[in-house]
């Protein structure tokens, strides 16, 4: 069954804004908004094995993806999945342990090691491609569908370090220590990930993000030796839709981000949305409210979404947080955030 949705989109705000294009008004999205914040993810992902189960089979995922587009109203839909699938398409196994994050049994060590790992086909992580199709097929349209993967320095952290850390001090130090090794790696991270996000793009992504969360622990001279050029290999290789490249705390970096062959740039609140703007004034911006911001009263929350809204100046801007959606955060307050974008009128 050919399930590729050739639908044109009812909504294409976010796609015209990631181009780009003028805009009536600003798009709005949030980075993890499929996950704890829905009462409707809660109760559907404790009825499951685990989060494995949720990601690997089409029909779950494609489920959690819609339930935001349904609760929210936002601009655009992201696939859920996780950027784990790709070391594990490597054939570097993850867990998902409850409540305390991913876990690597076996991590990267040696050169023979990284010689052992295959560069992935899209056909090993088959369960996230067919539920792009199918998502594409249920959102008939609605609202235009967004694929993803890490950044290699990001998926490289993990493999190195065997799951979350608060330093990454392992992998970190392997870059000093074997640079050989780790661009050996960083290689095969690259080759993989392009092949992946094409496969996303076949299979209906409207367009695709690039999460380099650990981007910022980084010194200005390692990210531009073992980060940029892998990030800027996977922008070239990909004409097909737009790409952003989020890359978490590198403020130091922007200049050098905004000259990648990509669309978007994600933007943090560390990072100051006037001054950003004149550092990377061709191409469009994504962010940048702290995700704390929504703990503070609705009225708060309305106040600080319309101050970021000005400052972004209305085109070229599409509103998210600066990271990902806390899982404690009141769900009217994602609500307040939400609707004061769609309402906000400039003057
Ligand atoms: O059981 C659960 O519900 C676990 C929580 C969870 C969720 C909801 C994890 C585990 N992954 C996800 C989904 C996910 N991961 C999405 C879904 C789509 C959406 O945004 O709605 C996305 C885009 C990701 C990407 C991801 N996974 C990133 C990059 C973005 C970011 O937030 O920086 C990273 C770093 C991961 C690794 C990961 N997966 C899960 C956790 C808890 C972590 C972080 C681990 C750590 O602390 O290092």
């Amino acid at each position: 069954m050919k399930l590729k949705s050739n639908t044109p989109l009812k909504n294409d705000l976010f796609l015209r804004a990631a181009k780009g294009e003028k805009v009536e008004r600003v798009p709005v999205w949030l980075m993890r908004q499929a996950g704890r914040i829905l009462p409707q993810y809660r109760a559907l992902r404790n009825s499951l094995s685990g989060f494995k189960e949720l990601v690997e089979t089409p029909e779950l995922a494609c489920e959690v993806t819609l339930q935001p587009i349904d609760e929210l109203e936002v601009d655009a839909a992201i696939i859920f999945s996780d950027i784990l699938v790709i070391p594990e398409a490597m054939g570097l196994p993850y867990e998902m342990v409850e409540k305390r994050g991913p876990h690597f049994p076996k991590t990267i060590q040696t050169l023979e090691d990284v010689n052992a790992l295959k560069i992935a086909e899209a056909n090993d992580i088959a369960y996230t491609i067919e539920a792009i199709k199918l998502t594409k097929k249920e959102l008939n349209g609605r609202v235009p569908l967004i694929g993803f993967a890490g950044a290699p320095w990001t998926i490289f952290a993990y493999m190195i370090e065997g799951g979350g850390s608060k330093t990454f001090s392992k992998a970190k130090g392997q870059l000093y220590k074997d640079p050989n090794l780790s661009h050996q790696l960083l290689e095969k991270i690259t080759q993989s990930t392009i092949v992946y996000l094409k496969g996303q793009i076949e299979a209906g992504a409207d367009l695709v993000q690039v999460f380099d969360s650990w981007a910022g622990i980084l010194s200005p001279t390692q990210y531009a030796a073992f980060a940029l050029p892998y990030i800027q290999k996977i922008c070239d290789a990909i004409d097909e839709v737009p790409v952003t490249v989020f890359a978490k705390g590198a403020y130091f970096a922007r200049p050098a981000v905004g000259e990648l062959n990509c669309s978007v740039v994600g933007v943090d609140w560390n990072m100051d949305i006037k001054e950003t703007r004149q550092i990377i004034p061709h191409k469009t911006l994504q962010g940048n409210l702290d995700p704390c911001q929504l703990y503070a009263p609705l009225s708060e929350v309305k106040k600080a979404t319309q101050t970021m809204l000005e400052q972004f100046g209305g085109q070229k801007h599409i509103a998210n947080l600066g990271h990902g959606v806390y899982p404690d955060t009141p769900l009217d307050s994602v609500k307040c955030f939400v609707d004061t974008v769609k309402e906000y009128s400039f003057s």
